[in-house]
């Protein structure tokens, strides 16, 4: 069974490298004058392709638990648990701390998404979405 199937995936992947006609498809070299306009977007662009990337703030406040913001950074943000650990700490004595760094969409729905998880348990947690 396994054999026969091997050998009929190669004689598939053989009849498609020769093309439909069996013959040779090779392509002439490519000439830019020979080429019609077919109202692809070609303008050259001097900004740069990556997408400007937004922090995920989480403030510190005096009653979510330590232990809640922890299983927040491992669950939503994927810090491992001492990763999650030092950055809860970080943000219990200093106020503030980012969990993440992400494209705008996904900075926003990480963001809502601690938002959700606090308000579900009645935590204060607080947090919000900075430009890099
Ligand atoms: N300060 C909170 C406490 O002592 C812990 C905490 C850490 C809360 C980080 C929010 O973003 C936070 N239980």
């Amino acid at each position: 069974m396994l054999p026969a199937m091997q050998r009929h995936s190669t004689s598939e992947s053989l009849l498609w490298r020769a093309g439909p006609t069996g013959g040779d498809d090779a392509q002439p070299p490519f000439d830019p004058s020979k080429e019609r306009d077919r109202g692809v977007a070609t303008k050259s662009r001097s900004k740069s392709a990556r997408p400007p990337r937004f922090k995920v703030i989480l403030y510190n406040d005096d009653y979510t638990p330590m232990e809640f913001v922890v299983q927040v950074l491992e669950k939503v943000f994927g810090k491992s648990p001492s990763a999650a650990m030092q950055i809860m700490l970080q943000i219990h004595r200093g106020g503030m701390g980012v969990a993440g760094v992400y494209v705008l969409e996904v900075a926003e729905t990480k963001s809502a998404t601690v938002l959700r998880m606090a308000e579900e348990r009645g935590y204060p947690l607080r947090s919000g979405v900075e430009k890099e």
